[in-house]
């Protein structure tokens, strides 16, 4: 099964990436992850990024549609994998689809968490104070949000055509939404 998990800054998508790998041994695919990993290896690329991240906006398409191609061999080994923060724009969403055409493959599911702003700014926050990631403090957060707004849900009404897209309410705890996920989960045909 390949999956996407959809939502906004914050919303939890990385959190239950991983325990979706860790319940049914899928790959987790987090263009957030790889780019971090580039910043901390002062790669030339990292360097180009770190600071887009760092000012809240969107990495250019072509170099995260750059770093998934690299990983699609393992999402083929482990039977499948959950993109997480991918796709972000409509390009991203095209390549993607095509990509997993040319392998004979496709996305089975979207599960978008649904998380309000006012919580999604405490969690954000929150990570802030315990760990500082650079854009998680409230200002950068604020452009964070308006990005997804505005290229990032505009892809809603495309995986709403494709009839692949699943709600899951975002607001409870870490184990009820992955609850929540798994009942969604349980509903797709692959
Ligand atoms: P990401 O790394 O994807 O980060 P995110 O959207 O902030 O996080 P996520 O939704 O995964 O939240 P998390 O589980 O961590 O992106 C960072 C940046 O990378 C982007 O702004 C952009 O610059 C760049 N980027 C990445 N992908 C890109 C792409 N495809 N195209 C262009 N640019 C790209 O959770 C957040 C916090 O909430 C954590 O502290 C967690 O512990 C807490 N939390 C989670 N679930 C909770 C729950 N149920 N209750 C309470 N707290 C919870």
């Amino acid at each position: 099964m390949n999956l996407i998990l959809f939502g906004p800054p914050g919303s939890g998508k990385g959190t239950q990436a991983k325990r979706l790998v860790d319940e049914r041994g899928m790959v987790q695919l987090s263009t957030g992850d790889m780019l971090r990993a580039a910043i901390a290896a002062d790669s030339p690329m990292g360097r180009i990024v770190a600071p887009i991240m760092a000012s809240g906006g969107l990495v250019p398409d072509e170099i995260v549609i750059g770093l998934i191609a690299e990983r699609m061999d393992e999402a083929d080994a482990a039977g499948g994998a959950i993109f997480d923060g991918f796709p972000r724009t409509l390009a991203q969403a095209e390549a993607l689809d095509g990509m997993l055409k040319g392998r004979g493959s496709r996305i089975d599911v979207v599960i978008r968490l649904l998380v309000d702003d006012a919580a999604l700014l405490e969690r954000v926050t929150g990570r802030f104070e315990q760990q500082g990631r650079p854009d998680d403090n409230p200002e950068t957060f604020k452009t964070r949000l308006g990005a997804y707004n505005a290229q990032t849900a505009p892809l809603l009404p495309y995986y709403e055509g494709q009839e692949k897209l699943k709600a899951v309410d975002g607001m409870g705890s870490m184990e009820a939404v992955s609850a929540a996920i798994r009942s969604a989960l349980e509903t797709v045909r692959t």
